[in-house]
């Protein structure tokens, strides 16, 4: 199995499931500071030239939480994914609200703070975005609230797609006045196989 990925992006969302499946990968770096991501050997294996892509066998898989429930499946016996129907539903839930809710603000924030060329960068619609996170970060406060995980009693892909978003909001200063998720994200970064934070995988490259 290899996992295509660079340091600080949404890649950690599948480094971080395989390292709690203790499955063995290759990790190949794609430098997307260096422009790899846009080489035709890679825009081969994902033509939106982006990361994660997961290869496993005749799979080339691309989309992190699509990755991530293959992992669960595939490794079932390791339950990162519950068996039970309305649980799983609830984990879909969650990974959808990551996905859409909480993240498509900050990736709207990513872009126009340090992505877009500057002369196309909207200091407004940061400002909106920030807005946008607020009131949904709200409804997972809520949801945490008394949880240790974001469905049932045990840990699931959702909670390390979600502890990974976290900790992008936590880039951006979004979870001050947010205890539970400021809680909830640093005791999810403390597991002895969780991934690398934001912050020390860009120190990292830049070393
Ligand atoms: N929805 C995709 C988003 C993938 C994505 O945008 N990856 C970023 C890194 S976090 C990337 O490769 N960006 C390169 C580019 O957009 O040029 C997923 O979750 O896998």
């Amino acid at each position: 199995m290899r996992l295509y990925e660079f340091g600080p992006t949404r890649s950690i969302r599948v480094r971080w499931t395989l390292q709690e499946l203790g499955v063995d990968f290759e990790p190949i770096t794609v430098n997307l500071m260096a422009g790899d991501h846009r080489r035709p050997e890679f825009l081969k294996l994902n033509p939106a030239g982006k990361l994660p892509v997961l290869v496993d066998g005749d799979l080339v898989l691309t989309e992190s939480v699509a990755i991530v429930l293959y992992l669960a499946e595939k490794y079932a016996d390791k339950k990162l994914i519950p068996t039970d129907l309305k649980q799983r539903a609830e984990v879909n839930r969650w990974l959808l609200f990551a996905t859409t809710e909480l993240e498509q603000p900050l990736w709207r924030m990513s872009r126009h703070t340090s992505i877009y060329p500057e002369d196309r960068r909207s200091p407004a619609d940061v400002a909106l975005a920030r807005e946008d996170f607020k009131p949904m970060a709200a409804v997972l406060e809520q949801h945490m609230r008394g949880r240790e995980f974001i469905v049932g009693d045990r840990v699931t892909v959702a909670d390390f797609v979600t502890a990974y978003t976290l900790d992008w909001a936590n880039e951006f200063h979004l979870l001050d006045g947010f205890p539970e998720l400021t809680a909830y994200m640093e005791r999810m970064y403390a597991r002895p196989k969780a991934a690398l934070r934001i912050a020390a995988a860009f120190a990292k490259i830049r070393s």
